[in-house]
């Protein structure tokens, strides 16, 4: 009902709206609809009321609310249903707990800071506020083995949405990082400070894929993807903010937080439902177009195995080929790649 209410008023923006047009359209009494109006200002709306005239949508509050998500949002799975919190532990850790109780696909948990976010290998995520930290709940007919295709996924829809939204470069880096190449870098030349397209890659976008299965058959996938949007670098942990971005920084302006999410829940579900029908080998060669990988020359740590050399291709089910100076192709499923200077 609330959400009816407020795209009444959104659709009449900074007009005045009456509480008996209101109780009439929707077939609440007046009071009732009182009631909402002072439930959303509590969540942050900003609405006058005017005994005469009614009520006024005058600003919505700067977080990512399920209304505002779910507002001409385009998809058919991803969305449907919205959990949001101010803050949480992590987002993964409740997206699992209500796939484990079974959810449907396409629920989503998002939340505005997290206190205890998750990277891979029990590492932690930093997630300060204005940034994006949003589980995806999908139950895809996949074997086990081939849950590198849900983070491919997912890692393609984050950096197609930053194309297409911003004039910025982003790519993917094998297997979980959307990475920003800052246009302009500052070098030194022949003792003069110039301007230079940068070759630096930097992180802005982290994801974490966790699934339930057994035996061959997978229940849920926890998709769990963290972006930095509006957000200060300053705010993030000496040790690795050399290597980090947020939009913010790289456009030099604040951006609408609810727009992206709306737009990457859109981007990833088009790639869902492409996989769906035509298999991986579409998504593949997307993602080998925007690749920070391949090509490149780099070091590899998988489990206790460290590998030199460049990587040449991706696989079937998502793992990295890399071709070692001796000549030798190794594979590697999962772990973490060092991009080396070529
Ligand atoms: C990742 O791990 O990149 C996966 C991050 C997934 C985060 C999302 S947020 C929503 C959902 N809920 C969760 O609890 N998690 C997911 P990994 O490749 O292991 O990278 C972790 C490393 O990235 C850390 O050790 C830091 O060096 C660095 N890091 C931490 N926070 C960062 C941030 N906000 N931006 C860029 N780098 C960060």
């Amino acid at each position: 009902m609330r959400e009816r209410i407020l795209n009444l008023l959104y659709q009449r923006k900074k007009e005045y709206v009456s509480g008996e047009e209101l109780s009439q359209k929707l077939g609440i009494s007046r009071t009732a609809i009182w009631k909402h109006i002072q439930a959303l200002k509590g969540e942050g709306y900003k609405i006058n009321s005017q005994k005469r005239s009614g009520y006024s949508l005058i600003s919505v509050p700067d977080l990512l609310l399920p209304y505002e998500i779910k507002r001409d949002l385009k998809t058919k799975i991803l969305g449907k249903k919205i959990y949001h919190f101010k803050e949480i532990g992590s987002t993964n850790d409740f997206a699992i707990k209500l796939a484990r109780k079974g959810i449907g696909e396409g629920a989503i948990v998002v939340a505005e800071t997290q206190a205890k976010g998750k990277g891979r290998l029990g590492r932690e995520w930093s997630s300060p506020f204005g940034g994006l930290w949003i589980s995806i709940i999908l139950r895809p007919e996949i074997l086990p083995t081939q849950a590198p295709r849900m983070t491919i996924i997912a890692a393609l829809g984050v950096a197609k949405t930053i194309r297409k939204l911003y004039p910025l470069d982003a790519f993917i880096k094998w297997p979980n990082d959307v990475l920003i190449r800052s246009k302009v870098g500052t070098i030194r030349a022949n003792g003069r400070m110039r301007k230079k397209r940068s070759r630096v890659f930097k992180k802005v976008c982290g994801i974490l894929t966790e699934m339930g299965a057994e035996q061959d058959t997978v229940n849920y996938v926890v998709i769990g993807i963290g972006v930095n949007l509006n957000i200060d670098i300053k705010k993030f942990p000496m040790e690795f903010r050399k290597n980090t971005t947020s939009i913010e920084k790289e456009l030099g302006r604040k951006i609408d937080s609810v727009e992206f999410t709306k737009r990457m829940l859109e981007e990833i579900e088009n790639f869902y439902l492409l996989l769906k029908k035509r298999g991986f080998a579409p998504i593949l060669k997307e993602w080998k177009k925007i690749s920070a990988t391949l090509g490149k020359r780099i070091k590899a740590v998988s489990g206790n195995r460290i590998i030199e050399g460049k990587a040449i291709d991706i696989d079937s089910h998502g793992a990295l080929i890399i071709k070692t100076k001796e000549g030798k192709k190794e594979k590697i499923l999962a772990g973490d790649v060092t991009l080396m200077r070529n």
